[in-house]
């Protein structure tokens, strides 16, 4: 049966879900929606309002890491560790992913330097408690790409283009961190994971909303 993922275009939790597709090479259709202006079929399906939404047939999912649990069940290869308790372990990572990622949209919506700064100390507390539980590389489990890799991809693909905005992001990222970020914004599925002019679109947003760090571009 077809799949269609309804999409905002610079959604991190739609990428992750595009990724997932990607790494297991399922082929999809993607329809796009503007969440400023949603049409009328998209708010009677969406039970919270939010994309991603997943439409199998006649049926709908939704919420990015429910999607991605279904995809991987039900398509190969498996990305979620075998083992009952690692892949619990990795829930709630993926989990604290999705709060980084809200952490890291205050940042980019802060409207002054002092908000800003607030918001990169959170960023910065994050990071200390995610740097030591990931492996020595290149993944976070090691050398397999998990689906916690690609929940959090989207992350890292922000945080490159808000770094050259404001030098405070520059040394805010452990280098272990960093070096995973790399490896996922090295593999394919992830660089083909967004449109073309994602960055254009990513700031113009941002610019948009009166971010102060994207002020002047
Ligand atoms: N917990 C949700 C978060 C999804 C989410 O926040 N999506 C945003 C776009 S990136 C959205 O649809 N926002 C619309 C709104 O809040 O009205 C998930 O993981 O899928």
């Amino acid at each position: 049966m077809g799949l269609e993922l309804v999409s905002f275009a610079i959604c991190p939790f739609v990428q992750r879900a595009v990724i997932a597709l990607k790494e297991k090479r399922v082929d999809f259709d993607i329809t796009y929606i503007d969440l400023d202006n949603p049409p009328d079929w998209f708010k009677e399906i969406s039970p919270f309002g939010k994309v991603p939404l997943l439409r199998i047939g006649d049926e709908v999912l939704f919420e990015s890491a429910i999607i991605n649990e279904y995809l991987d069940e039900v398509y190969p290869p498996a990305l979620h560790p075998e083992n009952p308790l690692e892949r619990a372990k990795h829930r709630g990572w993926i989990e604290f992913g999705s709060n980084l990622l809200f952490d890291q949209l205050k940042a980019m919506m802060a409207k002054d330097e002092d908000s800003f700064q607030q918001q990169c100390e959170v960023l910065g507390g994050s990071f200390a408690r995610l740097d030591p539980v990931i492996s020595d590389g290149p993944y976070f489990m090691g050398e397999r790409f998990s689906l916690l890799d690609t929940a959090y991809a989207p992350f890292f693909m922000r945080f490159e283009i808000l770094k050259k905005h404001h030098e405070a992001l520059e040394d805010l990222m452990p280098t272990r961190l960093s070096r995973w970020g790399q490896a996922l914004l090295d593999r394919d599925s992830v660089k083909t994971s967004v449109v073309d002019d994602f960055e254009q679109r990513f700031v113009a947003f941002g610019k948009s909303k009166g971010s102060f760090i994207l002020a002047k571009a």
